[in-house]
């Protein structure tokens, strides 16, 4: 029955199923029946679509891989067979049902981009992880259907291998934007999307088509031009794999860029003119938590392990783990134009961990007075011996290529 299914975990085994006979239904009762439990539970949208996707999104997925614009997410082609479609990943899938959940932020979620002694945290990470919150609903919604139907399913969000934009595009939920994600006519770019494939025939939506238009705003927003044509993206230029997903220091080209982008960035999603007709969101445990609005660099460069979980506990941000994300707020401080920050920067430059060292030593170099930055260089490259460290006090001027 119902098991979820990640990249990380295996699925668990089904458990038993009430007793009594199973609902006797055709593919539109079975349909309707599970739009309105879906609906009662608290999606904001539902969807039914083929299990299969069609050759050519498998292939731009390909593409994707063979340019090298996954970067590090390794995981990407590790069970790419799989992330094809569906029906490669469990072959007896009939049927997608296509979950969204609006997330709409309630204020403008780029007014903090101009607050240079603050952090900006992307909208999705301001409230409870997403991944807990849509996960409880489809344990619910997978519950009821096994019950019900005792038939085979298995439900994801974000973290298993299957394309979720191109299958809820599939299922009528919108369409795949020209910054790649999903765009629905009732949200705009606000909807988190979480999939359950069904051994059962249900009767499939019609994909709507393109709405974009001549429109290209989200493309011009692209601090750091990660779209190299519309509709693709190159993961390794975006702020949100930068901040996430990629661990050690962030590439020297690309660091200014960032601004104060602490964890994700929205700037794509928020100048989309379909945002128009978004609504807030009514889950509240999504709802962006007051502390994490415009949080200050110089509280947040002196987390410490447990402070740092205590401050994003139950959030989305606690999975990337201290060290990368005061690696960001490093970042953050020198693009912050803000010599008041020093004293705050200052202890990161001998923090425990490689890459925050590195990127406060690039931001003390933008920071500091040249007599300042030579003076910290004199206290700590006696003891450094991180060549990645090293190397960035190199590029800063302090070093020569031969060495100390
Ligand atoms: C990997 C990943 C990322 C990566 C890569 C993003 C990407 N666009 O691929 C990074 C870390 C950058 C990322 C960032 C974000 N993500 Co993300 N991410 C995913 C994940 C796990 C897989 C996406 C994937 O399959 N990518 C592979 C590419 C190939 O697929 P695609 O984007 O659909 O590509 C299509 C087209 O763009 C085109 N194409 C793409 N490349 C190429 C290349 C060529 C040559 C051609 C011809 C065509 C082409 O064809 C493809 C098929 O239709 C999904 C969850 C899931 N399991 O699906 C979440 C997901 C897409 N992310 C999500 C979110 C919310 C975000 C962020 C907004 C978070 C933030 N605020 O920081 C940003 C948005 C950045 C952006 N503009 O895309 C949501 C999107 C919801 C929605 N409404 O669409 C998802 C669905 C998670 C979820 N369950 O809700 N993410
Ligand atoms: S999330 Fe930010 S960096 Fe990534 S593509 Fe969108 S605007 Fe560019
Ligand atoms: S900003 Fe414009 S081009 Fe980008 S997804 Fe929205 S409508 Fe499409």
């Amino acid at each position: 029955m119902a098991t979820s299914i990640s990249d990380r975990r295996p699925p668990a085994p089904p458990p038993p199923r009430r007793k009594g006979p199973p609902l006797d239904l055709d593919p539109a009762g079975w349909t309707a029946a599970i739009r309105a439990r879906a609906r009662e539970i608290g999606f904001d949208a539902v969807g039914f679509a083929p299990a299969r996707l069609p050759p050519a999104t498998g292939e731009a997925l390909d593409r994707f891989v063979e340019l090298g614009r996954h970067g590090d997410m390794r995981w990407i082609e590790d069970r790419i067979d799989w992330r094809r479609s569906p029906d490669a990943l469990w072959p007896e899938a009939r049927s997608a049902i296509v979950l969204a959940q609006n997330y709409g932020p309630a204020t403008d979620p780029l007014a903090n981009l101009s607050c240079p002694e603050t952090g900006s945290l992307s909208v999705y990470a301001r409230g409870d992880d997403y991944h807990e919150v849509i996960k409880a609903k489809l344990r619910r919604l997978a519950r009821w259907l096994w019950d019900e139907s005792a038939v085979e399913l298995k439900f994801f969000v974000d973290t298993a291998p299957v394309m979720e934009k191109p299958l809820a595009a599939l299922a009528g939920l919108g369409w795949q934007g020209r910054h790649t994600n999903l765009v629905s006519r009732d949200f705009g770019s606000w909807t988190f999307l979480a999939v359950m494939l069904t051994g059962l025939d249900l009767v499939h939506d019609r994909p709507h088509g393109d709405r974009c238009g001549s429109c290209h705003a989200c493309l011009d927003a692209c601090p750091t031009d990660a779209f190299p044509a519309p509709y693709e993206l190159d993961a390794r230029r975006c702020i949100s794999y930068l901040t996430i997903e990629l661990d050690g220091p962030v590439p020297a080209e690309l660091r200014a860029a960032m601004g104060n982008r602490i964890y994700g960035c929205d700037d794509c999603l928020a100048v989309c003119p379909w945002n128009k007709f978004a609504r807030g969101a009514a889950e509240m445990k999504l709802a962006g938590r007051e502390a994490l609005t415009a949080p200050a660099l110089a509280d947040l460069a002196g987390l410490d392990d447990g402070a740092f979980r205590t401050m994003f506990a139950k959030t989305a941000v606690k999975r990337i783990g201290r060290d990368r994300f005061v690696r960001n707020v490093a970042i953050a401080i020198g693009n912050s134009g803000r010599p008041d920050l020093v004293p705050a920067l200052r202890p990161l430059l001998a923090d425990g961990a490689a890459q925050v060292r590195a990127m406060a030593v690039w931001a003390a170099s933008r920071l500091m007075s040249p007599a300042e930055f030579a003076g910290a260089a004199a206290g700590r490259l006696p003891g450094e011996t991180d060549p990645v460290v090293l190397s960035e006090w190199r590029a800063a001027g302090v070093l020569s290529e031969e060495g100390p």
